[in-house]
């Protein structure tokens, strides 16, 4: 099976071999974009964590780069652990990152770059002092890790938070500093949610309620909302919630208790996990970084000797027609990698077909689809699957009256292999219809031990909108987004027929009783320059 060698993601950002997690630190510095991320340099499972490093003029194309920190000091003998970046005002660039030292304590530690005028950051300087924060009391030595981008307060003073636990309440911590070197623990803490368990990789950032540019980290202001993200180490999704921060207290709300953080939205649905986010300066957006790891078989992992995938970086911003959510996008700069393109308008989908886009090969591709549906019959049915849930309402085999319609990507051509991507309209009698966006794995693979679940959750369609998706397509990834990046679901799908020449792509319209209205534009898509750079 050569390695399962078509596995690989021809455009999404992977090491050349070993073991990936999360993204650390990205930045952008003198041209350059800069993404370090957990890696193991001896094997394709965890462990040996060193941040490894990658640079990119477009986040799309990537230079490796030598190791930006191994571990190899006693506070952090057992790994250099997640962190972040901070870009201070006068250019200097501030890491924090966790270390699990020499006695498997979780510290904070600080490093900067040994000269910053080097648009490729490539020496990096551990603060002697390091640690600069232990876990207080009360904080288990495991429990306090992932120091967030720092952000500036009223008061003079920066502020980073750190993700906890106490019990099962999943909390932030927030410490001030004057000068990245001593700290200072707030009474109190920026969040906390019972129930949710330690959170991982918190990440703070303003959005803009009027404006469609991102928001440095230490914004704050009118029109301005925050959002706080948590990953969950009990359940391993990231969470989001849309808040108010305030500065004096140092203290976030929630805009809604019931979507709370850990109990409410998904940053995404799907395989995705220990995102971050961070202010590009010099496109004035905020960029979400996100890892995608493997659903297979650690032991297929290591026959293939490599394992784990960053998704496509995303512009965050706030959706102001909703006002409940944040909008992800794919950053404008993968369409430079579009080439040809088909268009299919207005495609009739009755009741249970299934239409081939011919498109050639269909293992890289970016596509864009709309669905319209029959008003008529939406408003003429009474009732259809009250409490439908994409994860365990059984995938696109469960017809419904109006729902699933949508594609079905990495497919072979008697779709022995499938995944589908798709819409669900659920209606209550009261009249309330509900729509669901889910993304099928059940069918994806003839593998025996890879995950294949279904994951989605809702999504919202306002008045006047087509039911609307777009899909980044790559051999063994597939993102989805919904309504212009409302609902996103990360597919990490192992097909064996489905490949290379093999793969096609389909519209379908499984619904009993709904007649759907297509139209989609497909592209091409190249293989993104991911190699070493030539020092
Ligand atoms: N991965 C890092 C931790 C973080 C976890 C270790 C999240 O710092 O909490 O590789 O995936």
């Amino acid at each position: 099976n050569a390695m399962l060698s078509w596995q690989r993601t021809s455009y999404h950002f992977q090491p050349e071999k070993n073991w990936m997690n999360d993204p650390n630190g990205p930045l952008f510095h003198m041209g350059w974009y800069h993404l370090f991320y957990q890696y193991n340099p001896d094997s394709a499972v965890w462990g040996n964590i060193t941040w490894s490093h990658a640079v990119s003029r477009d986040l799309i194309h990537w230079l490796y780069l030598p190791f930006a920190m191994v571990p190899d000091s006693w506070f952090d003998l057992n790994g250099v652990w997640t962190g972040s970046a901070t870009i201070l005002p006068d250019g200097q660039i501030i890491m924090l990152y966790t270390g699990d030292t020499s006695d498997e304590v979780q510290v904070q530690n600080l490093a900067y770059p040994a000269n910053v005028s080097d648009p490729l950051l490539l020496d990096w300087v551990k603060y002697p002092g390091n640690p600069v924060i232990l876990p207080p009391p009360g904080i288990a030595p495991d429990d306090f890790r992932d120091p967030t981008t720092a952000w500036l307060g009223p008061d003079g003073k920066w502020r980073t938070s750190i993700g906890s636990k106490v019990g099962k309440t999943g909390i932030s911590l927030v410490y001030t500093t004057t000068n990245f070197t001593s700290y200072e623990l707030e009474d109190g803490v920026l969040h906390a949610v019972p129930g949710t368990g330690m959170w991982e990789c918190v990440d703070f950032y303003p959005v803009s309620t009027t404006e469609p540019n991102g928001l440095d980290t230490s914004t704050n202001g009118p029109g301005i909302k925050h959002v706080l993200k948590a990953s969950l180490d009990d359940n391993k999704h990231d969470y989001y919630a849309l808040g108010t921060y305030d500065p004096i207290k140092d203290i976030w709300t929630p805009d809604n208790p019931e979507l709370d953080v850990g109990i409410g939205l998904r940053v995404d649905y799907g395989k995705y996990y220990a995102s971050k986010t961070f202010y590009d300066q010099y496109k004035k957006r905020r960029i979400l970084w996100g890892w995608t790891g493997e659903t297979d078989s650690e032991d297929t992992d290591i026959m293939k000797g490599w394992a784990s995938v960053q998704t496509i970086p995303r512009t965050v911003v706030f959706d102001k027609k909703t006002g409940t959510n944040i909008l992800q996008w794919p950053v404008e700069e993968v369409e430079s990698l579009r080439l040809g393109s088909n268009e299919f308008n207005e495609v009739e989908l009755a009741p249970g077909s299934v239409v081939p886009l011919d498109v050639g090969s269909a293992t890289q591709l970016d596509i864009a689809a709309a669905f319209e549906i029959d008003k008529e019959a939406l408003e003429a049915t009474v009732e259809a699957d009250v409490g439908f849930n994409c994860t365990t309402s059984g995938g696109t085999r469960n017809r419904g009256i109006l729902g699933p319609f949508g594609l079905l990507v990495l497919a072979d051509e008697t779709q022995s292999e499938l995944t589908p991507v798709y819409f669900y309209i659920a209606k209550g009698t009261d009249g309330s219809a509900e729509t669901h966006f889910c993304a099928d794995e059940s069918r994806s693979s003839k593998a025996a031990d890879v995950g294949k679940q279904v994951y989605g959750s809702k999504v919202l369609v306002l008045d006047g909108e087509k039911f609307s998706m777009r899909l980044l397509l790559d051999h063994s990834i597939v993102e989805s987004f919904a309504q212009g990046g409302r609902t996103v679901i990360t597919s990490r799908v192992y097909p064996t027929k489905a490949i290379d020449g093999a793969a096609r792509v389909f519209m379908f319209n499984n619904a009993t009783g709904l007649n759907v209205k297509a139209s989609a534009k497909i592209w091409q898509m190249d293989s993104a320059d991911i190699h070493p750079f030539p020092l």
